[in-house]
């Protein structure tokens, strides 16, 4: 579930895309979820290049298959993909194995001599300075493109070392953690103050884990202060607990930070491999950002063998004593490809990717059978956006659209049933 704030968000991976391709080709940006049609007819293409996370491959398949059937030759890539090459193999003339930038000049030569092979995987990943930056002329092709968000995606790092058991991205660009040049990402950032007009703008960083190389980050921060901007990233728990992180973050303009709690049971934090999680550190962490601003959209992971009645009650003790402005839900998804996928795969319900979107019930946890799972995973979400819990955790709180999303959600889980996980 995510709150439908009916906009959407510019898709970078897209944008690097057709960075590269429209370097050699002329390019058509198609983005199905603003509305744009997908052609019935693919005739006037050469290639067509299909995006795909795990919950919209059935889909991307479909348009593969339709295309390749007009005699199109079809490249797929993102993370569905990549991590089911052999299944991706069987729709398109092409799959590219992990990022773009590390493969292109092998592929676009490739598809210019109309020699694609079936798979492109770097042998060694390209420093991220050498990446072109992403030409975000793209995202205004559309006639729809009013209904992208106004923050603008950014890059600074790739990579995790943590290595979650259930995230895919160990598994793609392993320990690796590869960062650009300061300048270059305030330089990228100046690039859509001059696009836009104005300085007053609102990045997303779409990294994995931007926090952590906290000497790279605190430098980062030091420097986009100058910038006036505001922005909001994916940040894992290391590091946070130390107070300057988070007064930087504040000066420069940070007002939302996302981070995966998963789980208040140290058992099922040291199962998943989630080392950068450290429970005695979760109340600093939050009381630090707190007290700069800056809010906190906080997930949380349910599904886990090691759950039981009490980690609900522990993770709303959480919620309610540390007033997480934004917390999120999830089910437990083993994605494909992922050492968790493997080690589930004898228990999983089904491998339907249209309900790989974190919010269907996938197994059944050791701990407790599947009505009684699904009965506390509604239980909380309800009591803690009850309009007393909101107003809780809110007190005091800037009136923004975090406001908004809470509002939404109190309205959303009034009517929440169990049986919309299945
Ligand atoms: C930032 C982020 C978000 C943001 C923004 C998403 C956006 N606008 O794209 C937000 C917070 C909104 C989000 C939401 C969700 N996310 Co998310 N997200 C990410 C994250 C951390 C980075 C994605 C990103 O933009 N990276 C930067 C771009 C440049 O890199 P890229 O996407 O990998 O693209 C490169 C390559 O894949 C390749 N490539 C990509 N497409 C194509 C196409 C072609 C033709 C070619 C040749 C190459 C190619 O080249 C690209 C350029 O280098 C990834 C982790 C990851 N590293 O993928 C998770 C990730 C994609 N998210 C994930 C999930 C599960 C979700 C949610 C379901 C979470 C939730 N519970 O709501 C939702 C789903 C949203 C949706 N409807 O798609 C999973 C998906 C797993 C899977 N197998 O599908 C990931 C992989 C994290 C994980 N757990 O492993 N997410
Ligand atoms: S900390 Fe986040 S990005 Fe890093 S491996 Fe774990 S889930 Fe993936």
């Amino acid at each position: 579930m995510m709150v439908d704030s009916r906009r959407v968000s510019m898709p970078l991976n897209l944008v690097m895309v057709a960075t590269l391709a429209g370097e050699v080709f002329d390019v058509d940006f198609i983005d199905e979820r603003l509305g744009d049609t997908i052609p019935e007819d693919f005739s006037r293409y050469d290639v067509v290049a299909l995006t795909s996370r795990t919950l919209n491959a059935t889909r991307a398949y479909a348009i593969a298959d339709k295309a390749k059937a007009q005699g199109r030759a079809v490249l797929l890539g993102g993370v569905h993909p990549t991590m089911s090459l052999d299944e991706a193999c069987r729709h398109a003339t092409s799959v590219v194995y992990g990022e773009i930038e590390s493969v292109w000049p092998e592929l676009s030569r490739d598809i210019l001599a109309g020699r694609m092979q079936p798979v492109y995987r770097a042998d060694a990943l390209r420093p991220m300075n050498a990446m072109a930056r992403p030409d975000f002329t793209y995202v205004l092709q559309s006639r729809n493109s009013r209904r992208y968000s106004n923050r603008i995606p950014v890059l600074a790092t790739k990579g995790c070392p943590v290595g979650c058991n259930f995230c895919t991205t160990p598994t793609i660009y392993g320990k690796n953690y590869r960062y650009r040049d300061i300048e270059l990402v305030l330089d990228e950032i100046r690039y859509h103050q001059d696009r836009l007009g104005r300085g007053s703008l609102h990045f997303s960083f779409m990294d994995d884990n931007i926090s952590f190389r906290p000497v790279y980050f605190k430098e980062l921060l030091s420097h986009m202060g100058r910038l006036a901007i505001r922005w909001n990233a994916n940040i894992s728990m290391n590091f946070l607990h130390d107070p300057e992180i988070a007064e930087l973050a504040a000066w420069s303009g940070c007002d939302l930070m996302s981070i995966g709690f998963e789980s208040l049971n140290p058992e099922t934090l040291k199962s998943v491999h989630k080392g950068s999680n450290r429970l005695e550190d979760y109340s600093a962490v939050v009381d630090n950002l707190h007290a700069r601003g800056i809010a906190i959209q906080g997930y949380f992971m349910f599904g886990f063998d090691n759950d039981s009645a009490e980690s609900f009650q522990l993770t709303y003790d959480f919620i309610m004593e540390n007033w997480i402005d934004f917390p999120v839900f999830s089910l437990v998804t083993p994605f494909p490809g992922t050492p968790y996928f493997e080690e589930m795969k004898p228990r999983l319900r089904h491998m339907d990717w249209d309900k790989y979107d974190t919010y269907h019930y996938m197994f059944e946890p050791k701990g407790l059978g599947s009505r009684q799972f699904l009965d506390h995973f509604v239980k909380v979400q309800k009591e803690v956006y009850k309009g007393r819990a909101i107003a809780r955790r809110m007190k005091g709180k800037r009136l923004n659209w975090v406001w908004l999303a809470n509002l939404q959600m109190n309205r959303f889980t009034r009517s929440l049933k169990p049986s919309i996980y299945l």
